[in-house]
């Protein structure tokens, strides 16, 4: 009795402890999943598939698949072993409830692995259950099919056997809290942008994406894993040697790959992973990368005269560029750091991947001479364009232009000199630049016009890049200098705000300024300093035209309006420059009323590689580019 007793106590504390617990989550969703918007709105599906792919490596998991329905809830399988249904030992409940319904119980379960627990992810699926009007588990496991439902992260039934199969794996279906989330609608290319990563990083895993609210099907499958990455990353571009080169080592629990190949352009490409997560803040892996580059690249320099006794090294910006690689480690306790916990902290993987790529990349070059001169030469043109480039830039440096203290004569600042409150308006167009000036807040919103064709950023190199008058005038009004120079602390601003024309000339200046900024500035696009200011689209004003009732941003908007004045007359907006500076104010500068939208560094990417397809030199990409887009004008509108 007594005995039965405390276990009845017992079991009432814990369930006191789930209940606080998920109380806990849908009280600060933030803490758990980063934001209540569109990204926190999305964690929720990568917190469902990294639990799919951490079976990948502990169950024997080859197929995942992702369904988007018709509401906007989500679907994701898999056919590994299915959650254990076995009565949980302390709790007396089936362990996917315990699984489900306890913080942090499903994530820390059974030992070792990659599991993902502890960086950006890994908060558990009990998170995704507490935040969730509905949640579906079934699973399939000893012969059976097993069901249970819940809701904001209470069982409504119980675990029930429902059939009979053959088959093993899970299936976790939920509908996002509308209570919880101020957007409730899945981005397909968001969704398809990480499945394809996971499953380039995840070689063999076949990974199917469904979206039913518009009849679309993806699958992701690469044998090649990082190899095909890579050649994925280089498609648009040309690549100075066949076929990319690959490196893998396993060593006890910490698996490192990387994959590398050449292409004829001016940039890097460098992208790093730790358990799948992309560390865009690099760390030891990447520097250990970075490090071996530089090393075997100026020793074999050397060692064929390449460069001469008395030439200085090869720098790691010279042997970078036109590079593309991809570095992924697999580990069992991952350390995330940085501003974003997206830096890679454990010291012992940079010198495991010095090691690998120095031995390996040496061997390479030695057995492929051929490549091994291309690559040299790239890296010397690199040096010398860089020399160029510094030639240039103290000349324009003592022509007082570059890091004059003098501001460019076009910018209109703003009074406040404390830069986490200050704010510029990049405009198009000396006409809306000229109603954003003296709509503006003087106190804390710049207004830099910008007006004339932006230079070909993709030919050009830094010092061409620098005799542009316009871009010039935004690197000093910045005041942080350019590429390897750049310095974020030294930012004016940190809000920068692009203000364009909702046409196509307007999406074609957002993609070259956003490229711009990907290539030579990016860690302003990491800090998520990058902003798109988000003019009306319609203007609903009186028959007369005299009064104004209200603005629209999209056609529900504009369907809303008109219901409400049957008797208007519709403005479509084609330009800034068709409203006045009040109107620019009240509809797209008012920090209390506007709304922007944060580029985040997928945004910039998919603008660079935009670019590189619009403006390069592959004319077969450019014509199967715009022949695809042209059903599609919004994907233009970048
Ligand atoms: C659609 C999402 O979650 N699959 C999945 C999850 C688990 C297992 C298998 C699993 C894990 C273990 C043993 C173990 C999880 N189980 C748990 C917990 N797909 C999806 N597939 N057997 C099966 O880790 O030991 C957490 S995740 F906690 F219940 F064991």
């Amino acid at each position: 009795m007594e005995d039965n007793k405390n276990n009845i106590q017992q079991y009432e504390a814990e369930q006191i402890q789930v209940l606080e617990g998920l109380e806990a989550v849908r009280k600060r969703p933030g803490m758990y999943i980063g934001s209540t918007g569109i990204k926190g709105l999305h964690h929720l599906v990568w917190e469902i598939v990294d639990n799919a792919v951490d079976e990948v490596y502990e169950g024997g998991c080859r197929n995942i698949g992702v369904t988007i329905h018709q509401d906007n809830s989500i679907s994701v399988e898999d056919d590994g072993r299915g959650f254990p249904v076995g009565i949980h030992p302390k709790m007396g409940i089936p362990a996917v409830e315990v699984a489900l319904t306890v913080l942090h119980a499903g994530s820390k379960f059974g030992g070792g692995g990659y599991k993902v627990s502890g960086g950006l992810h890994g908060v558990g699926v009990s998170v995704v259950n507490a935040l969730s009007e509905w949640l579906i588990v079934k699973v399939k496991r000893d012969g059976q099919i097993h069901h249970q439902k819940y809701s904001r992260g209470f069982a409504t039934t119980k675990l029930t056997v429902i059939g009979e199969t053959q088959a093993t794996g899970t299936t976790v279906s939920f509908k996002p809290d509308y209570e919880i989330f101020e957007e409730l609608e899945y981005n397909f290319d968001t969704l398809e942008h990480r499945l394809r990563e996971l499953a380039f990083l995840n070689k063999g895993v076949n990974i199917k994406l469904k979206d039913e609210r518009y009849d679309i099907e993806k699958s992701f499958m690469y044998e090649g894993g990082l190899v095909s990455f890579v050649k994925y990353l280089n498609k648009n571009k040309d690549p100075l040697h066949p076929e990319p080169i690959y490196i893998h080592t396993k060593k006890d629990t910490l698996e490192a790959e990387v994959s590398i190949q050449y292409n004829s352009s001016y940039t890097e490409n460098v992208f790093s992973f730790a358990n799948n997560i992309n560390t865009l803040e690099g760390g030891t892996h990447t520097t250990g990368f970075k490090n071996a580059l530089t090393k075997v690249i100026n020793d074999y320099a050397r060692k064929y005269k390449i460069i001469k006794e008395n030439d200085p090294n090869l720098l790691g910006e010279d042997v970078r560029e036109g590079l593309t690689a991809v570095i992924s480690v697999k580990l069992s306790d991952p350390q995330f750091e940085g501003q974003t916990k997206t830096k890679l902290g454990n010291p012992e993987v940079r010198g495991l991947i010095d090691s690998i790529v120095t031995e390996n990349l040496e061997s390479y070059l030695e057995e492929n001479p051929v490549s091994a001169k291309i690559i040299m030469e790239k890296a010397l043109t690199a040096a010398r364009a860089r020399e160029a480039a510094k030639k240039a830039r103290e000349l324009t440096r003592r022509k007082n232009v570059l890091e004059s203290t003098s501001l460019p004569g076009k910018l209109a600042d703003c009074s406040e000199k404390d830069p986490s409150l200050s704010e510029i308006y990049i405009v198009e167009g000396d006409s809306a630049g000229g109603s954003a000036k003296q709509g503006r807040d003087r106190k804390n919103q710049a207004i830099l016009p910008l007006r004339g064709k932006i230079l070909n950023v993709e030919k050009a190199r830094l010092d061409k890049i620098l005799s542009s008058e316009m871009l010039r005038n935004m690197i000093t009004a910045f005041g942080a200098g350019i590429s390897e120079d750049f310095n974020i602390e030294k930012m004016r601003y940190h809000k920068i705000i692009l203000m364009t024309d909702a046409d196509v000339d307007g999406a074609h200046i957002r993609v070259l300024l956003l490229t711009f900024f990907y290539r030579y500035m990016r860690p302003l696009i990491d800090a998520g300093y990058v902003y798109i200011a988000q003019p009306p689209l319609y203007g609903v004003k009186n028959k007369q035209g005299s009064k104004i009732f209200g603005y629209a941003y999209n056609d529900k908007e504009l369907a809303e309006l008109l219901k409400k004045h049957k008797d208007a007359s519709i403005q479509r907006y084609k330009g800034l420059g068709e409203m006045n500076a009040t109107q620019l104010w009240d509809t797209t500068m008012d920090p209390e009323t506007r709304t922007i939208l944060q580029v985040t560094s997928e945004d910039a990417a998919a603008a660079d590689e935009i670019f590189t397809i619009t403006m390069g030199e592959k004319v077969e990409p450019r014509r199967e580019f715009i022949e695809e887009n042209a059903k599609y004008v919004r994907n233009l509108d970048i």
